[in-house]
């Protein structure tokens, strides 16, 4: 389900809880199991973030690159995520990770499917912020044909049930200037990892 424009009253206090989350662990571009460096930028913060590297990808309560906790989840947050969920039917939404995603103009994110949680049926919650994208959104296999949706800041997104598992990327992120954030997009995607 799309909720357009749900979280764009929010925006200013969401990019600020961004600000106080990367001053403790910082956007890093990660490098992919094959070894290709990401092109777009993340941090996380909650309960354990996603990470890549060499040896594969996974959730880990720990950054590497501080060696501490992730920063906590801002309650806005949950509170953001919690409700947008609700209203896309899925009450109860209590996410343990936030994944954000930083794209830089020319930064994309391949088709892929998000399986490394334990919990697949809690459904995934995203917010767009800043820079507006084209978004893909495939099927259950690769081969799928994907449909491309715009997403514009404030849109939030909620994946459940049989969209969970389906393929998305984005398409390169085109050069602009946001109000807001610049020449940046960022990406929170909100995650139910443990059981
Ligand atoms: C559909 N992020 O972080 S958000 C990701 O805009 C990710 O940064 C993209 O894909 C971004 O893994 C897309 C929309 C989204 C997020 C998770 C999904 C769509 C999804 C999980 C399953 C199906
Ligand atoms: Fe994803």
């Amino acid at each position: 389900m799309i909720l357009r424009g749900f979280a764009s009253e929010k925006t200013e206090d969401l990019l600020e809880a961004i600000h106080q989350v990367q001053q403790q662990s910082p956007f890093r571009r990660l490098i992919t199991p094959g070894g290709f460096r990401m092109s777009v930028a993340m941090t996380n913060c909650g309960t354990t973030g996603w990470v890549s590297d060499r040896k594969g990808y996974r959730y880990s309560s720990q950054d590497s690159l501080t060696d501490l906790s992730w920063p906590a989840m801002p309650s806005l947050f949950l509170s953001l995520a919690a409700s947008a969920a609700e209203t896309a039917g899925y009450s109860g939404f209590q996410p343990d990770a936030c994944l954000i995603n930083r794209y830089e103009p020319g930064a994309r994110l391949t088709l892929h499917q998000d399986r490394d949680e334990l919990d697949f049926s809690a459904p995934i919650v995203s917010v767009s912020l800043g820079l507006p994208a084209v978004f893909q959104f495939g099927g259950n296999t690769r081969q799928d044909r994907p449909r491309r949706f715009h997403l514009e800041s404030g849109d939030v997104t909620v994946w459940g049930g049989p969209a969970r598992l389906a393929f998305h990327g984005i398409l390169p992120l085109k050069p602009g200037d946001h109000p807001l954030a610049g020449s940046y997009r960022f990406n929170l995607t909100f995650r139910k990892t443990l059981p």
